[in-house]
């Protein structure tokens, strides 16, 4: 039988198969090639084989991430560097992301034409509101293996409160809720939705979204699609778009380029640097 792993409890795996749910040991060989939340394995009597992973996440431990929800919200303001680096991750690992701005009930105008501005071109943007449970757009688009990202107090735990419908009015009681007490609190538990499976990723580590060893400074621009126009009429094909006579640089002068977006890039182009001198 084929079926994915849901959760992991010391040596045992909980697998679900066209709607069944089976707790199963893994074989001595599968147990040393190691098998993850979210895996796609055979079994009978034993976890026999683990398929081929399209992705392998280290912090949370997670295999096949299909979606990533990056959460933003009016209040605490945005890191767009970090939603930046996170979009960037997604593309290395072949990650669909959408980018949730939560808390609208509270949000205005401004705020929102500022990131329309600069990213609805290059991302599905997702309004929602945790609060007033208007959050049927954000459960839609769980397909596949989804997740959550974003800075503390965006309203992640609130959001998957509201998902999970429960009478809990305390985020706190429920970020404990999920983490099941100290020795689970690194694993990760995938959860049936309606189109796919929720990563309870509580802790999904943003202190862990170091770009460096993943990609080469050269090369950050090309994830950058919303560049790919203006940097055909840079003079240099190795422009790095900090100076001189850059495509780049004058797209964003006409305006044809998010500023915002252009600041993030040098700032991460300067991490990206920096993490190469030792
Ligand atoms: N106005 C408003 N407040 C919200 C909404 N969603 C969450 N909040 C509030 O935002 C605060 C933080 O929410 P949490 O759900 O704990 O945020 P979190 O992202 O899980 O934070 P960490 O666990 O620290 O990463 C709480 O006071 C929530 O009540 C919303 O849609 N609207
Ligand atoms: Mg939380
Ligand atoms: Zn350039």
């Amino acid at each position: 039988m084929q079926g994915i792993v849901l959760s992991k409890n010391a040596n045992l795996y909980t697998i679900e198969s066209k709607g069944k749910i089976y707790k199963i040991n893994p074989s001595g060989k599968t147990k040393r090639q190691g098998i993850y939340v979210g895996d796609n394995v055979e079994f009978e009597d034993s976890i026999t084989k683990v398929l081929p992973r399209k992705n392998f996440l280290i912090r949370p431990p997670l295999a096949n991430l299909d979606r990533l929800f990056i959460v933003i919200s009016p209040s605490p303001k945005p890191d767009f560097k970090l939603v930046d680096k996170l979009l960037i991750y997604c593309t290395l690992n072949n990650i669909t992301p959408f980018l949730v701005i939560n808390k609208c009930d509270i949000v205005n105008n401004e705020f929102l034409e500022k990131i329309e501005n600069s990213y609805q071109s290059i991302v599905k943007i997702i309004k929602i509101s945790a609060k007033n449970h208007k959050i049927s757009e954000l459960e839609e688009n769980i397909k596949g293996i989804s997740a959550m990202a974003g800075q503390s107090a965006v309203g992640k735990s609130s959001i998957i409160n509201a998902i999970f419908k429960e009478e809990i009015t305390n985020t706190d009681s429920l970020s404990k809720k999920i983490e099941r007490g100290k020795q689970t609190t690194r694993l990760v538990t995938l959860y049936k939705m309606k189109y796919g499976y929720l990563a309870d990723t509580a802790g999904f580590s943003l202190l862990d979204m170091s770009l460096a060893g993943n990609l080469d400074y050269h090369e950050l621009s090309s994830y950058y699609p919303d560049f790919l126009e203006a940097r055909a009429k840079c003079k240099f094909r190795s422009c790095l778009h900090e100076s001189g006579d850059c495509g780049v640089i004058n797209g964003v002068k006409e305006g044809a380029i998010s500023n915002l977006r252009y600041e993030n890039y040098l700032g991460i182009l300067e991490e990206l640097k920096n993490s190469k001198r030792f």
